[in-house]
């Protein structure tokens, strides 16, 4: 399978895991699981997915995206949600530093109320900033954020590491970030 359709079918996935499961029939437990014999079936009217394939999606070659049970049997997104899951990830010391990338459009906003979540269950922060700046560019025209992420956990907000390294907290509010231009 070429590139370009394995990243389409890895959208419809991703669209599934952590979005709009019913649109396909999906069942997600509370902590997002669901049955991987169960979602390749739900998935073929549209895509040829195998368990090969979708170990191929998990670890993708920028990052991790879904996690698998012990067993192999059962696999779920491990951040972006849109649906309420309980992940269980256990709040965690940040490092000292994170980033964020967005789009121009979004600037003034960001500025004025911080980071939202918008339509996630948490906003995402990463570790790296090459991996912030290709998250800012798929939104437009980047804008670069580097997030006080210290500085806040010290005050008291919390932060939880996802098994593929992003960092998800509740918002962060503007006084922590610092534009980075390029
Ligand atoms: C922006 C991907 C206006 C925010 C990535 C972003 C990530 C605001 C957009 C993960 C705002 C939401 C999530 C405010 C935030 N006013 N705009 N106050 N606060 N925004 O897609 O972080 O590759 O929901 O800056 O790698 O871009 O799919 O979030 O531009 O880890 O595995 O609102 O998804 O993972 O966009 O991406 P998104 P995101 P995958």
């Amino acid at each position: 399978m070429d590139e370009k359709a394995l990243k389409r079918m890895g959208k419809y996935v991703s669209f599934l895991l952590r979005h709009h499961p019913e649109e396909a029939g999906v069942i997600l437990d509370e902590h997002g699981w669901t049955d991987v014999k169960d979602l390749i079936e739900k998935v073929s009217p549209l895509y040829p997915l195998t368990e090969e394939l979708l170990h191929t999606l998990a670890f993708g070659k920028d990052k991790q995206r879904y996690e698998f049970s012990e067993d192999g049997t059962r696999v779920r997104a491990v951040h972006g949600h849109s649906v309420e899951v309980d992940l269980g990830y256990e709040e965690m010391m940040p490092p000292e530093i994170l980033y964020h990338g967005t789009a121009e459009k979004s600037r003034a906003s960001i500025e004025e109320k911080g980071l939202l979540k918008m339509s996630r269950q948490y906003v995402h922060l990463s570790e790296r900033i090459d991996q912030a700046k290709e998250v800012g560019r798929r939104h437009g025209k980047l804008v670069l954020y580097k997030v006080n992420a210290k500085e806040m956990y010290e005050n008291g907000i919390k932060f939880y590491r996802s098994t593929s390294g992003v960092w998800l907290t509740d918002q962060v509010p503007a006084k922590y970030l610092e534009e980075i231009k390029n």
